[in-house]
């Protein structure tokens, strides 16, 4: 029987490439972010059948949950809840830091994760198992200068899954954290709120992870067998040791 993922987050970045992942191993995908032109593409791209794209911003806790019960019948055996939708919003020392960017953070990375999962558990359920796969950062291991409230989301998720992980037991569901460091997606235009050079910037004079190889190692973990949970993967650019020692060339 086909397999059925929701992965959200999946207009760009490690979401899209998680989305296109998955299906090159036989998954359908509920494909979800507010950019419904760029699910439409998806959907073109996989194939009608195989990809239902479902809008809704995740910090609308009334969005999230209408959204998942709008699910026809034939998408609602969903197995996998990849928990991808996130951001960084700003860069500041925590006297200079805007509130509006705290409450973007804290709302998308932690509530909206909540709010997902919990629309999303009982389909899981109803399949007497399955796997949720968060995705953490290392910023949910370590803090760095200016990176605050965003580390304090990401230490949100590390607890959430952990937690997660011994509520869902008794259900056969399996709960995983991957946590990437620097990975070269839109996170950076989005935390620099548009500023392209800043964000390129990021990533020059190393080789960053790409979202496919997040999006391998996601495929990877939900394809084990049955009896085995990769429950937490650190996964970081070879020339990156911490969240603040990346080795670059001049
Ligand atoms: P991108 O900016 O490329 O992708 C972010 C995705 O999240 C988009 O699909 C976006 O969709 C979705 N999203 C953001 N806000 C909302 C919202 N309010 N409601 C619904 N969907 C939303 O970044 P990445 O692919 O890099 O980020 C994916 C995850 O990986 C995030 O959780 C991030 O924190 C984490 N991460 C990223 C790292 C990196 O270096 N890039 C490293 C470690 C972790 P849309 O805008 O269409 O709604
Ligand atoms: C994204 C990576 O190092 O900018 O989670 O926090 S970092």
């Amino acid at each position: 029987m086909t397999k059925i993922a929701l992965v959200t987050g999946a207009t760009s970045g490690i979401g899209l490439a998680t989305a296109v992942e998955l299906a090159k191993h036989g998954f359908k995908i509920i494909a979800t972010g507010r950019r419904h032109e760029r699910l439409q593409d998806l959907q073109r791209r996989l194939g009608e059948d195989n990809v239902y794209p479902l809008v809704f911003d995740v910090r609308d806790k009334v969005a999230v949950v209408e959204a998942v019960a709008t699910l026809p019948e034939e998408w609602r055996a969903v197995s996998v809840l990849v928990n991808n939708a996130g951001n960084a919003h700003g860069l500041a020392p925590v006297q200079d830091g805007a509130i509006d960017d705290w409450d973007a953070m804290l709302d998308i990375n932690v509530k909206g994760l909540l709010y997902v999962t919990k629309a999303v558990l009982p389909l899981l359920q109803e399949q007497g198992g399955g796997h949720i796969v968060n995705i953490g950062s290392i910023a949910g291991k370590e803090v760095y200068p200016n990176g605050n409230v965003y580390c304090a989301s990401k230490h949100a998720v590390d607890a959430l899954s952990k937690a997660m992980r011994m509520d869902l037991v008794q259900f056969g569901i399996k709960v995983s954290e991957v946590n990437p460091g620097a990975v070269e997606t839109e996170f950076s235009e989005v935390r620099f709120k548009g500023d392209k050079e800043r964000a390129a910037a990021v990533y020059k004079g190393f080789q960053p992870l790409l979202a496919q190889d997040i999006a391998e190692l996601i495929a990877f973990m939900v394809t084990r067998p049955a009896h085995v949970n990769l429950a937490e993967v650190l996964v970081l650019p070879t020339a990156q040791a911490s969240s603040t020692i990346i080795v670059k060339e001049q």
